[in-house]
């Protein structure tokens, strides 16, 4: 009988965790995503984007064959009802759109609702940790921050603020006419374009809901009109979404400032009863971080003769409690069946999002409880599987539950094998951080950061985010690209999966400046004391990479709008829905998007010229596809070094300071 095909570990990652995990798993006879990844063959059809399953009459399926590549015959592939292979790719790219947009913004929603209990006095177990930023976004919504009585000013009440702000955030789901509140934040120019261009979204529910109109059989046969519309229901998310979810998890959760935290497999215990926290939202595992902090939960590990407790995360849980606790990383998306192999966890406690379904598979080989938390991600099979459901009104008492499941589990556990793996890294930096450090605690200011790019210190900013993908090298691809990049004197901000091969590389840290840097950046970090490559948080908060975009352009010198901006995109290893929709709207916000993983769109070639060429004109910025790392940092320089030809700094030059004396010549002349 032939072998079965299995992945080889050196060939499929370049994270030695990962490989000592892989070899330990194939040893055992677990199969991971990394060995299905090798036996199943993708769908060539559907990868190129052109397999129409809207109706029941397909599914279509439109070939692109070489003779209509090389154009040495006609295009005249159509569905049974003619749709036209640009038709069907748009349908299906812009429903991805929808898809991604729908999911954080959902996530969004669920944020807001906590934040409107909390403030109405109906979640006692939540905050507001940061008053400032609650009274800076109220501003955003154009609530009333101070009362006037007679002729004194006075702060209003914190949680009257609140309750205005919450009620007008959750509003913003169900509008239905004219235009999002918060993407007033934008810059003048940037909100021009999107007025020109008609993709200023009217609410978050209703542009997803119009794509899914739209895409149904029959309905929108210009895929031009298609992608409009996608671009508006980025917009909804990014600026909206997105955008308020981070800011509301910032005030009750605390805005993230720089601290050290740990990542890796060998961030798990020995001694220790394990707990991973995975998926994307804070709601729960913040309280899971508070309760295994309290005295009867202590005292509940210890009668389990367990020497206290170990709450790391995977996924962007992950990155959310690192960020506001410096709670360790024990991986990335491709890592969540390796950390059950470990057979070290009591119980893997999931939210929403990039959780694999194996998990509950995986975790029956084991001692571990795979634990589902929301009423809207369950799993159906699975004797270790328990589903204990999170509520925002008894937030602790449901965390405790929880961690009392993991620590009566842990006298079940058997024999483990914890790779020594874990890297040290410095996280967190939320806009506001960036701005305290470039410029001080008392006058944050990002006006350091434009003179190091004005003067060509610094080359220019890449974002690069997103996720692990099972088809390509684990890691590699982002760690190449980002060596490349910063090596080239290109400052990085990640987030997602993106940061934590960063934080395993080791570039999370201000030393590496030093070793991979080029002069410039190396000066500029060495200086200020950063790390080449920020780490911004989850990939929620790729709205953080906005904002701080829009700080820069308020900071002078760099041009009006974003599209202006020396600032390119970059997913390497992107592979579910939210990071369609996430680069849809820096596009459609005017940065441009690199991927290293193909869109399936590439059996529609004039969609495709849309995509990567024509939307140019409309936004400023384009999609683009590079599967080679170091090939793709280039392309995105070459995109850096035209947007900085344009602004006219494309030949270094010092800022002059001026003395006393040359103020004074001025003033005369
Ligand atoms: S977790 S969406 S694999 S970044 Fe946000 Fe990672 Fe991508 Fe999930």
């Amino acid at each position: 009988m032939a072998e079965e095909k299995k992945a080889v570990p050196e060939a499929v990652t370049c994270d030695t965790a990962t490989i000592k995990m892989l070899h330990i798993a194939q040893a055992k006879g677990e199969e991971t995503i990394f060995d299905r990844a090798v036996k199943m063959k993708q769908c060539n059809i559907g990868t190129e984007g052109i397999c129409c399953k809207i109706c029941s009459q397909g599914p279509c399926r439109l070939p692109l064959t070489k003779g209509i590549k090389e154009g040495t015959e006609p295009d005249n592939r159509m569905g049974l009802c003619g749709a036209t292979p640009e038709t069907i790719a748009a349908r299906n790219m812009v429903r991805m759109i929808a898809g991604g947009c729908a999911t954080h913004s959902d996530h969004g929603r669920g944020v807001i609702e906590t934040f409107r209990a909390m403030a109405y006095g109906e979640a006692k177990d939540y905050t507001i940790k940061d008053e400032i930023k609650l009274r800076e976004v109220a501003g955003y919504f154009g609530v009333a921050t101070t009362v006037t009585e007679g002729d004194e000013t006075f702060p209003r009440d914190k949680w009257e603020i609140a309750r205005e702000v919450a009620d007008i955030a959750l509003g913003q789901w169900g509008q239905q006419q004219g235009r999002m509140i918060y993407h007033n934040r934008a810059p003048e120019a940037t909100k021009e374009r999107w007025i020109k261009q008609g993709v200023w979204p009217r609410g978050i529910d209703r542009e997803v809901v119009e794509i899914m109109h739209r895409t149904h059989m029959g309905v929108d046969q210009d895929y031009r009109n298609l992608l409009k519309q996608g671009a508006r229901c980025s917009l909804g998310n990014g600026w909206g979404g997105s955008m308020m979810a981070t800011d509301m998890q910032d005030i009750m959760f605390g805005t993230p400032y720089p601290s050290t935290g740990n990542i890796n497999l060998g961030v798990l215990s020995e001694t220790k009863i394990n707990i991973i926290v995975h998926g994307h939202d804070p709601l729960l595992s913040e309280m899971i971080v508070a309760a295994v902090h309290t005295p009867d939960m202590i005292e509940y590990a210890k009668a389990q003769g367990a020497d206290g407790y170990i709450v790391a995360g995977m996924c962007c849980t992950a990155n959310e409690i690192l960020m506001r606790h410096g709670m360790p990383i024990a991986g990335d998306y491709l890592q969540q069946e390796l950390a059950v192999i470990t057979g070290a966890v009591e119980a893997m406690v999931v939210d929403v999002q990039c959780v694999m379904e194996n998990l509950a598979n995986i975790s029956e080989c084991y001692h571990t409880k795979f634990i589902t938390t929301m009423p809207i991600a369950k799993c159906a099979s699975g004797k270790n599987t328990m589903h204990i459901e999170f509520e925002e009104h008894h937030a602790m008492e449901k965390a405790k539950e929880i961690v009392r499941t993991a620590a009566d589990n842990f006298k079940n556990r058997g024999q483990t094998s914890i790779p020594s793996e874990t890297n040290k890294m410095v996280m967190g930096f939320s806009t506001e951080a960036i701005k305290y450090h470039l410029g001080g605690t008392f006058r944050g200011s990002f006006v350091p950061l434009n003179d190091n790019i004005i003067n060509g210190r610094i080359r220019g900013i890449a974002g690069v985010v997103g996720c692990n993908n099972a088809r390509v090298p684990h890691d590699t691809g982002h760690i190449e690209l980002m060596k490349e990049l910063i090596k080239n004197d290109v400052i990085v901000l990640t987030t997602g999966c993106a940061a934590m091969a960063a934080g395993k590389a080791g570039l999370l840290t201000p030393e590496s400046a030093a070793v991979f840097c080029g002069p410039g950046l190396a000066e500029v970090c060495e200086t200020v004391g950063i790390p080449p490559v920020l780490h911004m948080g989850s990939c929620v908060d790729n709205s953080r990479i906005l904002t701080a975009a829009t700080e820069v352009i308020k900071a002078g010198g760099l041009g009006k709008e974003l599209a202006d901006l020396p600032a390119v995109g970059s997913a390497p290893g992107w592979m579910s829905e939210k990071a369609v929709g996430i680069a849809q709207y820096f596009i459609t916000s005017g940065v441009s998007v690199m991927l290293g993983v193909p869109l399936p769109i590439y059996g529609a070639p004039k969609l495709v010229k849309l995509l990567e060429e024509e939307m140019e004109d409309l936004y400023g910025a384009k999609w683009g596809y590079e599967p080679d790392p170091i090939k793709c940092a280039h392309k995105m320089i070459e995109i850096i070094d035209k947007k900085r030809k344009a602004l006219g700094i494309d030949t270094a030059r010092e800022r002059v300071l001026m003395d006393m004396a040359d103020r004074q010549k001025i003033e005369a002349a």
